[in-house]
Formats: C-alpha cells, structure tokens, sequence
C-alpha cells in the first residue's frame, strides 16, 4: 500500500532470552517502547530449551551472570558453582521480576520473516500466525545454538516411541526407568545427559560418530560460607573477567610448553587436570592451541587420562578423539562421563565402523545389527551461528536477502551489523567475541543500547555498516583465525552441520581475538561518533 508504516515500537527484540531480556531492560532505561518476541512459552532462551537431564553450566555460576546490577548479584544466591539448568531458569525470571520486564515480553512467538521497508524506514517483522510488528529499530537475541537439527538419517519420523532432541526437551521430566534408550551423538549435551539417564535407564546404547575430549568439570555446592566470599568478591571478580581472553576466570598460563621438560609438563598437567572445570583447556601453555607439536602432547595426555577411566579397552579406544586434537572442538565438561560406559547396561556403537541404516517403527538399523528402543535421545547439536539467521527471512534494503548475503560465510561489521540491514544489531551474531557468553551479551548489548540512544539524540531514523567497515572487520576476523587448530577442525565453531544441506564447508563463524581487544575496537567506533556507519 502507499500508505507510510508507522512504527509500533521503537524497538524490537527478536528471542527472550539473555540478549532479549538485557537489551530490553536498556531500552526501558532510555525511555524507549520495546517489545521482545520469543518462540517459546516463558523466557530464558538456551536456559529455556535446554531442559535435558544433566543440562548444566560448563563455566562457575557466579561468572556466568549479569553485572550490570550489584542490587541484583547481591541479592542472587548460586547454590552450586555449576548452576543446573532449573536454577538458571529460575535466575532468568527473577531478573525479569526485579526488572520489570514481563510486560515486554511476547512468547508463543515464532518469527518467520524480518523485512526492511526502505520509505518507512521501518522494520516489519511476521510471526508464523502472520501476525505481523512494527518497529523503527530492531535487535537479535536469536542464540548461537538454538536452532536444533536431527540427524539426516532415513526414517526419523517413523519412531513409535518417545523421541527428543535435546534441546525441545518436554517440561515435564522424561522417565528413563526401566528403558531401552538410544542416544545419538557424543557432544557437550549427550556427556552430561549419558551419565544421569544411565542411572536409571534398563540399557543405554549410545551411537558415536566423533568421539570428543572431556574433562572433569568437578561441580560441587556452594555453601552459605561460600556464597558471602563470592558476594563481597564480585567486585575484584568483575575486574578479572574483563581482563581474561574469553570473559571466563581463568586466565592464560602464557608460558610456553618448550621451556619445560616432559616431567614438568606431567606436573603442571596434573595440577590442571585436579582443578574444576576449564582451566586444563584455557590455562594451559601457549602453544596448545596453535602449535600441532604442542597440541599432540598435550593430547597424549587428555587420551592416557580417558584410559585410565574406562575398563573396556575397545570402548575405551573408541572414545578417544583420533581425527582432532584436543581442545580444537569445544571442549565438555563431564560428571563420570567415562564411568557410565563401565555399567553392564551401557554400551557403545561406533558409527564410523557399523553406520545408520534407518530408524525404524522400533528402533534403530546400523549396517552390522537392529536395536530395539523405547525412547531415543538425539544429543544432535544445531545449525550453529549463522543457522538461527538462515530460519528467518531477513531481506534489508533493495530485498537483499541475508541467507544470500552470507551463503559463503558471515560478513559483519564488529559483529553487530550488516551491510544492508540498517537500524538491525545483532546480539551474539557471527564474528562477535563468545567466550563467557552472558559476558559477551552484556557488551554487546551495552554497546548496542549506546549506539540507539545516540540515534534517537541524533535525530537518526537510518543507521548502516558500509561495505569498507564490513569488508574490514570480515578481514580482520578471518585474519585472527588462521592459525587457530580449531579453525582447522569441523565442529559447529566452523559451522559445520552435516546434517544441514550448504553447511559441509567449514567457516569462520567466531571472533578469536581476546575480550579486551575485542571491546577496545567497539569502543574506537563509538568513540568517533560513529563516524565508520552510514547515518542519516
Ligand atoms: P554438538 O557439540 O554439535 O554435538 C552434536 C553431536 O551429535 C556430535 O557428536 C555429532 O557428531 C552428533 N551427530 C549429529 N548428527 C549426527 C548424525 N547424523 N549421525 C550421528 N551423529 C550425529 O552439539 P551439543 O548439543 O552436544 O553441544 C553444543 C554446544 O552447547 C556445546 O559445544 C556447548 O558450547 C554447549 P559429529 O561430531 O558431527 O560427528
């Protein structure tokens, strides 16, 4: 129609979770109307799908929360330094209490489709209802893994029994007692969900195409003593995750592996492997991660540790990674992990060997045997990174597409904007620093509040990345990545989804510079008011 849209909102939200719920707290703050749009029926995102048994944080509660607060971290208490998925739900619901939030938020939401309409200069979004929303700016709080995907084997949908993937778990706990249970795939998920569903499951069988390091995350509760250390240590706390590579605790060793011998490497190994959690990956010396001399010790280690761990010798080959080196996919954290393949009723099927068939009305057909199952689990992973983007229609200016755009790979600028899609930010898209997640969103999000508040002081209803900023930073990106072992691996960090037709070809979907670096160059850009976008 020739009638000009009216913006309903100022701004919209695409996902309540983390990134939706902050950025839509920034918006409040200046005033601004603001609506978040969310697929699922409550808030939380990740924290929200990912119900599975065993789901968990990989990294200390007490780091992997907002800061923006101190009243809201104060008045928060962890109860175990690896928070379980329930209490991260319930963390998310208490920030939209004390935060008054509930108001904004929109779930049963799906978006289908984000169109910019050039004369307006307005975003108009359509939800699968074809309902559609209005806004003069828009943000995407859409997740780095949210878009699951099952295996491209035939037969899927004949399964008679109960079938999940993991993340579109049922809310109401799923019972394994007494079952035949099938799981497919051995990345972070299905090692913390393996474990606690052989505690009560009659037979697990788990199917393994890439086997994965893991290491002992050593979770424990945290005691009332405990939480009043880590509340009057917030505020050193802060100082040290903004100074950390990726937002987390632990800092880089920063020696090299060549000044010691091999019986002080075994120490400082051992000393590494004790600790909870990450530090045996993000605290161990230099080269690991770059140097395939450095990393193959390192590995001989990580395999000697699973040997120890597992009775069966072939189950126990079978598990350790022979394709990569470790630390080069994301690195799970485990909770006897390699203990469960030591029960009678859990058994190890390795796809490499005997590949899928078919699933069945029953069960599951390899090339060498027929299982029987009652329930099958599908640890299956996502299309990764760019994969929430593809599942929207996003067209920008002149109906450029951002699936075409980005067909080769994403191309950003400082990962929070994109050539043709003005007055769009993206929370946690490609080419942004992760690491600590809920770090990186508080950032990100915090950049892109600044950056709206100075368009409405500024009278500007368009804001782009040009070509020269996205070429640039795309670069640049490409550039920090080349000696990186994990950008030489395929894992859904280098968007590989076999599962997903155009996402054989490995990526560089990640930001690998350090936090600080990262913040120092979004800082620059906002700093010259902006002066490296297209303003009007
Ligand atoms: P991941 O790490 O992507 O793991 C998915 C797993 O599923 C992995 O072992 C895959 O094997 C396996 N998979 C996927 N498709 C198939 C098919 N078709 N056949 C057999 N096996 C298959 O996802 P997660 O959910 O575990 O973890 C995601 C992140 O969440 C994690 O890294 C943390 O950051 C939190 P493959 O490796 O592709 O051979």
């Amino acid at each position: 129609s020739l009638e000009p849209v009216k913006p309903d909102y100022d701004v919209l939200v695409i996902g309540g979770g983390l990134s939706g719920c902050y950025a839509c707290h920034r918006m409040k703050e200046l005033n601004l109307s603001v609506k978040v749009l969310e697929a699922g029926t409550s808030v939380g995102g990740t924290w929200y799908w990912n119900r599975y048994p065993g789901a968990r944080f990989d990294s200390e509660s007490y780091t992997y929360a907002f800061y923006f607060s101190p009243e809201l971290l104060d008045e928060w208490k962890w109860t175990e330094h690896y928070a379980p998925q329930a209490e991260t739900e319930r963390y998310i619901r208490f920030l939209c209490d004390r935060l008054k939030l509930w108001d904004h938020l929109q779930f049963n939401t799906y978006i289908d489709s984000a169109h910019w309409l050039d004369q307006d200069r307005v975003w108009t979004l359509t939800d699968k209802s074809g309902k559609t929303y209005n806004s003069r700016f828009l943000i995407t709080g859409i997740g780095v893994l949210s878009n699951p995907t099952l295996p491209n084997v035939p037969g899927v949908a004949d399964f008679k029994g109960e079938a999940y993937h993991t993340s579109r778990w049922p809310k109401t706990p799923v019972d394994f007692t007494g079952k035949r249970v099938g799981v497919i795939g051995t990345g972070a998920t299905a090692i913390q969900a393996i474990p606690v569903i052989a505690e009560t499951a009659a037979q697990v069988t788990v199917f393994q195409r890439t086997a994965n390091w893991a290491i002992p995350l050593r979770n424990a509760k945290i005691s009332d003593d405990e939480m009043e250390k880590i509340r009057s240590g917030y505020p050193e706390m802060l100082i040290r995750i903004n100074e950390t590579r990726m937002g987390f605790m632990h800092s880089a060793c920063g020696d090299s592996i060549w000044d010691y011998t091999p019986e002080e490497r075994e120490v400082f190994w051992e000393k590494l492997w004790a600790l909870p959690g990450f530090p045996f990956w993000l605290s161990n010396y230099k080269e690991i991660m770059v140097d395939e001399k450095a990393n193959d010790l390192v590995t001989a280690f990580a395999a000697k540790k699973t040997k120890e761990r597992v009775h069966d010798p072939w189950t126990a080959d079978k598990l350790i990674p022979k394709n990569h080196g470790f630390g080069t996919r994301r690195v799970p954290m485990e909770t006897y992990y390699f203990e469960a393949y030591n029960r009678p009723t859990v058994r190890l099927v390795d796809l490499l060997e005997t590949p899928f068939e078919r699933v069945t009305e029953d069960g599951i057909i390899t090339t060498a045997e027929e299982f029987k199952f009652d329930i099958l689990v599908y640890a299956t992973g996502f299309d990764a990174v760019t994969g929430a983007f593809d599942a929207i229609d996003f067209r920008g200016t002149n109906d450029h597409s951002l699936r075409d755009e980005w067909k080769d790979g994403p191309r950003t600028y400082l990962g929070l904007t994109v050539e043709h899609f003005p007055n769009m930010w993206m929370s946690m898209g490609p080419h942004q620093a992760y690491g600590n997640i809920p770090r990186s969103i508080e950032y990100a999000v915090g950049w892109i509040a600044e950056c709206i508040e100075y368009c409405r002081d500024h009278d500007i209803s368009y804001f782009e990345a040009t070509a020269a900023g996205v070429q640039d930073w795309t670069d640049h990106v490409h550039d920090l990545g080349k000696d990186l072992l994990s950008n030489k691996v395929d894992s859904w960090m280098t968007g590989v989804n076999k599962n997903v037709a155009g996402k054989q070809k490995r990526i560089v979907a990640r930001y690998m510079g350090s936090a600080p670096e990262f913040r120092e160059k979004c800082k620059e850009v906002a700093n010259t008011d902006y002066s490296t976008f297209t303003k009007m």
